[in-house]
């Protein structure tokens, strides 16, 4: 397949980006009607894009845009409603900025429209795991991030319940990455995502932070979502826009144990910790 219209982008872009030894910020750009308060749909359209740009300018090297919520009891969205949110997006951001884009999706359709539309990484909470995922990915030739979930996002917090956390979800890493190595994906164009909140309790997610490190047994970098997640409102007792603190701590606790990539809603306060930790880290 031709990557049609940004073929000096794609693949380098994105694969010299999983090589940085410095943490990358991935910021969230939530495409759903329920994160926009105002108007039309065109101005909904100009409102991502300007926001994609601030968060660039804040620090984010990866633009994470997905139009289809994956919250707990979050309602399924069909293919076209997911592609008339997040092609117009992805399409601005591309026309205005180099930086790597991230389509947050599951369904191999957008996965293809996505990246002809610009995107150069595929983000995926099913892991390549819904039909025809695994193949588009192959064939689309950029990088993967595997997540893993428990159940699906309807049900997945009822209830989840895990032998020893860490080791089940290494297993599942395993057992995808085999998928990918069968179809031909490149191991080193995959990142892992152990899934925070994808189906766990809350100490479930603390041991799986706590151990980060496990799974850079793969040799694939990790990616992590922690920001604003319930796991720190129980932590805080703080609703979603009282948890900036706890999203920062969180995220420079991932990085210290391993994570190469997170992504966050605050990505100006996420930066300002990672530039401490880049001098103490590397120097100035
Ligand atoms: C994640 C995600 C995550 C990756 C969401 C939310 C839920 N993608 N998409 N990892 N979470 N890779 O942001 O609260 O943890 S949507």
């Amino acid at each position: 397949m031709e990557r049609l219209n940004n073929p000096d982008l794609g693949l380098d872009l994105s694969s010299s980006l999983l090589q940085q030894k410095n943490p990358q910020i991935m910021g969230v750009l939530n495409v759903t009607p329920d994160s926009f308060s105002d108007g039309g749909h065109f101005n909904q359209v100009d409102k991502a894009i300007s926001q994609a740009q601030s968060m660039i300018d804040a620090g984010a090297s990866i633009i994470d845009v997905g139009g289809e919520s994956t919250r707990p009891n979050a309602a399924p969205v069909s293919v076209d409603e997911e592609l008339a949110r997040v092609i117009p997006v992805i399409r601005g951001i591309r026309e205005n900025a180099n930086i790597a884009i991230s389509v947050d999706t599951s369904k191999a359709e957008v996965m293809q429209l996505a990246v002809e539309a610009g995107a150069n990484i595929i983000n995926d909470v099913y892991a390549l795991r819904q039909p025809g995922a695994l193949e588009m990915a192959a064939e689309l030739r950029v990088p993967v991030c595997l997540v893993h979930m428990q159940a699906k996002p309807e049900t997945m917090q009822n209830a989840p319940c895990y032998g020893n956390v860490v080791d089940e979800v290494n297993a599942f890493f395993m057992e995808r990455l085999k998928s990918c190595e069968k179809i031909g994906i490149a191991v080193d164009s995959i990142i892992l995502d152990p899934g925070f909140g994808f189906g766990k309790t809350l100490q479930h997610n603390l041991s799986l932070l706590a151990h980060l490190r496990a799974f850079k047994a793969h040799g694939c970098p990790i990616l992590v979502g922690l920001s604003r997640k319930s796991m720190l409102g129980e932590l805080l007792d703080k609703k979603a826009d009282g948890r900036v603190v706890g999203s920062v701590t969180a995220a420079l606790i991932a990085v210290i144990n391993g994570a190469s990539i997170v992504r966050v809603h605050d990505v100006a306060q996420t930066s300002d910790a990672f530039k401490i930790y880049n001098a103490v880290q590397y120097g100035i």
